[in-house]
């Protein structure tokens, strides 16, 4: 049972497990949306960064859309989906923008996008969350070191490894401004995190995450080991990450924001079950359960 295979978030930290899954789900032929490299590179390293998937003019559309969003948050945005930064009032995120605008709704059907993610999990897939993280100038804050397959394993139910995130670059990504950092290779084990999740956790989790972070220890060895990649593009870049990847980033200390839109997209037979330890499911707009195929 992967309930317990993938069990996380007891008094102490678990030894790390290999992942049963796939990272791809289907077997390459000619005509597939990715090159057999991009493949075997997305395999090994659990993440593959396309640039210039969409246009200056298609960058300039969504990244209105973002601001607009933002900017009348109180009569466009469902309140509950809009994460303030710790400290101060800038938005860090909204969530279920996939279903509160008609510009992202459309993107996340998007043949682009789309197919390249109904390829990897070999299967037909749905939104299970959708996010803009606006990472602000000055005040962005960070993202520290996780999987978001933990969390969504713990708090949402998610039996298996068969998610992969879509992330949207906005803004050029640099080294300054608090890009996606990720451990390559570091989806392809599983490591179970130590602390008892709260009730209601994401309530803190969203703006400042501190249960499903693995050991620092851990973290230094990975590192070591792997090494760290910064994911820098240009606005326009389309990064595509498995849901085990160990990822993180820094805050925005830079006057320019750094906007991201992110899809994830869930394969139909990997719909959610219940939580671990008797939580509570998680809101509609974090962890969808309106299992519906994207067409
Ligand atoms: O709790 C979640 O689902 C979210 N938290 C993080 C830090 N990343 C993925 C996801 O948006
Ligand atoms: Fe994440």
């Amino acid at each position: 049972m992967n309930a317990e295979y993938y069990a996380s978030r007891s008094a102490l930290a678990e030894p790390s497990r290999r992942r049963k899954e796939p990272v791809v789900w289907s077997t390459w032929r000619p005509g597939a949306p990715l090159r057999i490299g991009e493949k075997l590179a997305f395999e090994e390293n659990g993440y593959l960064v396309f640039r210039r998937r969409f246009s200056a003019n298609e960058v300039a559309r969504l990244r209105g859309e973002a601001d607009r969003l933002r900017e009348h948050a109180g009569e466009l945005v469902d309140p509950e989906t809009v994460v303030r930064e710790p400290e101060g009032d800038s938005v860090r995120s909204i969530f279920e923008t996939h279903r509160q605008s008609e510009v992202f709704r459309e993107l996340a059907a998007d043949i682009r996008l789309l197919d390249v993610a109904r390829w990897l999990l070999g299967d037909d897939v749905y939104i299970h969350q959708s996010r803009l993280n606006y990472k602000p100038g000055f005040e962005g804050e960070a993202f520290p070191w996780h999987s978001d397959f933990e969390t969504w394993h713990s708090e949402d139910g998610m039996p298996g490894m068969r998610a992969v995130s879509a992330s949207i670059l906005l803004d050029d990504n640099t080294a300054c401004n608090g890009p996606l950092m990720v451990i390559p290779g570091s989806h392809l084990r599983f490591f179970p995190c130590a602390g008892e999740t709260p009730e209601e956790h994401y309530r803190e989790s969203l703006r400042r995450q501190r249960y499903g972070v693995p050991d620092p220890d851990l973290l230094t060895e990975l590192a070591r080991t792997y090494g760290i990649e910064a994911l820098t593009g240009e606005a326009g870049t389309v990064v595509f990450f498995d849901c085990n990847l160990l990822h993180a980033s820094a805050g925005n200390i830079t006057p320019l924001p750094r906007s991201n839109l992110f899809l994830v997209y869930n394969a139909l037979s990997n719909r959610l079950g219940d939580p671990q330890d008797g939580l509570r499911p998680r809101p509609e707009f974090l962890a969808s359960r309106r299992f519906e195929p994207l067409e």
